[in-house]
């Protein structure tokens, strides 16, 4: 996650502490976000991505670039370099990357990775819903991405990071893209499988190591899994937000894999608490 520093307005008054909070990426404490994981290559952190069952993760297409005996997924922490006993790290099975990828900024870029075994849910270890067709991501509506990568790079001990970002249509975003294109750059479309979260402004998105991670938003009282990290040119330019797979798109693609996964609808959501909930009962309106 990087979030830039914003030229003050202040002068050479500091500006006021809560205005700090809102414009740098925040850390996450543990169990805050209990379906995120670590792809990690040779035991190096390379890509995120969502616990989704006890036995399947979702990440982009574009991390898997080698063998997959290199590959490990580390469930359960939040500090990357103090992970922590309850931190576990699993081999992967298989990895079913989706066939329409074909590299950089191309459509489809979202993989399936079954874990060697399964893992035993707790505090720190609990999937993210996935939404059916019907669950609606309105422009404007504020979702959480998440991740261990920065441009520069991310201080010891690593805690994973959390930004807030509000979706932005698809016809908004493929416009932004068009804004200032240099002569002779192939234009970037925005296609029906992706959705765009972030700032026109720039300054705060998602980068390198980020990708595969997950965008996810409170719908009603659960928890969902919006957008995987996909793509942006650069990060955190201006009139160049995040770029993520959309997760509606794909319903019936990762069914295909994962009959047992359910996939609740928007009305389900409102109602239903999915797996992965954090606030307490007892909060909840009656
Ligand atoms: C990347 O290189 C990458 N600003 C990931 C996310 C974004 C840009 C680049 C989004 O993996």
């Amino acid at each position: 996650i990087l979030s830039l520093p914003v030229p003050s307005v202040f002068g050479c008054n500091p500006p006021p502490i809560s205005l700090n909070r809102i414009v740098k990426g925040q850390d996450t404490v543990p169990g805050e976000f209990p379906w995120q994981i670590s792809l990690q290559l040779n035991k190096r952190h390379v890509c995120g991505g969502s616990l989704i069952s006890d036995e399947w993760v979702i990440t982009a297409a574009h991390c898997f670039y080698q063998d997959l005996s290199q590959y490990q997924v580390l469930l359960g922490v939040t500090q990357l370099s103090n992970p922590g006993p309850q931190a576990c790290c699993l081999g992967v099975k298989q990895v079913i990357v989706n066939p329409t990828y074909a590299g950089q900024t191309s459509s489809g870029d979202i993989a399936l990775v079954q874990l060697s075994r399964r893992v035993q849910y707790s505090d720190l270890i609990l999937p993210i819903c996935l939404p059916d067709a019907s669950v609606k991501f309105p422009p404007g509506k504020v979702c959480w991405v998440t991740g261990w990568g920065n441009l520069l790079d991310l201080p010891s001990p690593q805690t994973l990071q959390k930004l807030q970002v509000p979706i932005i249509d698809s016809r908004t975003c493929g416009e932004l893209y068009r804004t200032n294109m240099g002569d002779g750059l192939t234009p970037r479309i925005i296609k029906e499988d992706m959705i765009c979260a972030g700032f026109a402004e720039g300054l705060k998105d998602a980068c390198k190591g980020d990708s595969g991670g997950p965008m996810v938003c409170l719908i009603g009282h659960s928890w969902v899994l919006a957008g995987i990290v996909s793509w942006g040119e650069g990060c955190a330019i201006k009139n160049r937000p995040g770029v993520y797979s959309r997760l509606t798109y794909y319903q019936n693609w990762i069914h295909r894999y994962i009959p047992d996964i359910q996939f609740p609808g928007q009305e389900s959501m409102e109602t239903l608490i999915c797996p992965g909930i954090r606030i307490s009962l007892s909060t909840l309106p009656v």
